[in-house]
């Protein structure tokens, strides 16, 4: 049986965020990670990737080559975890013990819940991709590649998701690239969204239905895909404002958000509240019931949208809050809820949203950033990745926070 001092579950974006700065604080050999992945991916670039702008392989690296060197790898899925008994077992038949644990397991992705969606080796044949995951990606850009005419449908399903923008951004760029092909009189764009809103937050709302109208797209509330009937290539959505109500949309090109959910080794769990999600202090990241035990990322119950900046923001937070609990002091930095949602609305324009717990826009540059903007569209596709994989990876980089106060200095 094997002891760590700090063991973290989850190589992805928060786990290895905080398996740096574990390192720094406590030494390498103090440190082990479980992750049963070969790779590690920038998932955040799947969006420009499925527009045809990016490869793949720009968005991947080895696993080995992320973990910070000395840190232990467990390469293997976790199967229990009992905080009780301070200990995590794995699918390879090992049993850990930790004196904390942070985790960092993501979100489950729920492609099998939507009816008739076909294997993923038949989606380009019935003009099927997602974004949102690495075998389907690239399924998106092939499918707008084949567009002749009709439908492109762009689906947000009734879960909670990671990136809420990112359903819209793919069908900005589709309207883009139809415009660029010479399709685009010939087609119709359509987003279905289960939210009864296009965007969560008024101030970006309200410019992307400026975009959506002068663009002519057409945009349905409420509306939630609950089936695929690919031979005729066609999506049922569910009204869900008159349960049981559906209507059929002949489609082109369908692109799909899959439903999404808790970690299921976290559901299972003690550690989880009662959506399944991993009970957390919402300004410390400390477990609600589990003083040893700490969250990040997607898995949490934080209540803001779940993404790779908002991970940035928490990462200094917690490992503020481990530091103090170290020092059996209590934790004092508070997370304030900073999430990020770049908006590509075009081969080189960007809205880039930031806010808060609160709803309020939350934003680092000291012009309104709810315009569409092509000095952001940059940051997105070329400053982004190497401030992901060379900063917030290494456990340098923990959210804009002191560049907004920089510059907002000597204003309001
Ligand atoms: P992840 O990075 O998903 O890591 C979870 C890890 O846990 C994975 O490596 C997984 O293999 C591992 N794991 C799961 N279960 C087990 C188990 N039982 N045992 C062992 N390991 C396990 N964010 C932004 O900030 N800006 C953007 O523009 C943006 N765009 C996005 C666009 C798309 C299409 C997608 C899909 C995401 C986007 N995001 C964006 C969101 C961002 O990628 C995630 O919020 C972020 O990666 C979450 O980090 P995490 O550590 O919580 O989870
Ligand atoms: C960010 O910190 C981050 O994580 C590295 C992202 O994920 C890719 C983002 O998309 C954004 C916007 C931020 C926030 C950073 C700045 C400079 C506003």
């Amino acid at each position: 049986k094997e002891h760590y001092k700090v063991l973290v579950l989850g190589g992805g974006t928060g786990g290895i965020a905080m398996s740096a700065r574990m390192k720094r604080k406590l030494g390498a050999e103090n440190v082990a990670v479980v992750e049963t992945s070969e790779m590690h991916y920038y998932q955040p670039i799947w969006t420009l990737v499925g527009a045809g702008v990016k490869s793949v392989a720009s968005s991947g690296r080895p696993t080995a080559s992320v973990i910070p060197p000395g840190v232990k790898w467990v390469k293997s899925n976790v199967r229990e975890i009992d905080p009780d008994a301070n200990t995590v077992r794995t699918d390879n038949g090992m049993e850990i013990s930790y004196q904390y644990l942070i985790v960092a397991l993501g979100l489950q992705l729920h492609y099998e819940k939507i009816k008739g969606l076909p294997e993923i080796d038949d989606w380009e044949e019935f003009k099927i991709g997602s974004n949102y995951s690495v075998q389907t990606v690239e399924k998106t850009w092939s499918a707008l590649q084949n567009f002749k005419e009709g439908n492109a449908i762009f689906s947000f399903p009734n879960t909670p998701v990671k990136c809420a923008g990112a359903p819209q951004k793919i069908m900005y760029l589709t309207d883009a690239y139809l415009r660029k092909t010479g399709k685009r009189a010939t087609a119709n764009i359509v987003y279905n969204t289960s939210l009864p809103v296009l965007f969560g937050i008024k101030k970006y709302a309200d410019a992307l239905w400026e975009i959506v109208k002068n663009r002519d797209i057409q945009v349905n509330l409420r509306h939630n895909l609950v089936e695929v009937r690919a031979n005729k290539q066609e999506a049922v959505f569910e009204n869900l404002d008159n349960p049981g109500e559906t209507e059929v949309f002949e489609y082109e090109m369908l692109h799909v958000t899959p439903p999404m959910g808790p970690n299921p080794v976290i559901k299972g769990s003690s550690l989880a509240d009662e959506g399944g999600w991993l009970d957390v202090n919402k300004e410390t990241l400390q477990h609600n019931k589990y003083p040893n035990v700490f969250g990040i990322g997607d898995c949490t119950n934080l209540p803001t949208v779940k993404t790779a900046a908002a991970v940035a923001a928490q990462s200094s937070i917690l490992d503020r809050t481990i530091s103090k609990v170290l020092k059996n002091e209590k934790p004092d930095t508070k997370y304030d809820g900073y999430t990020s949602c770049p908006l590509v609305t075009s081969y080189s324009k960007v809205i880039l949203a930031e806010f808060d717990y609160s709803g309020q826009p939350l934003e680092t540059f000291p012009i309104d950033q709810s315009k569409e903007r092509w000095t952001m569209y940059h940051m997105k596709a070329d400053v982004m990745p190497p401030l992901y994989w060379h900063g917030l990876l290494k456990g340098f980089w923990g959210g804009p926070g002191p560049i907004r106060k920089i510059m907002h200095l000597g204003m309001k």
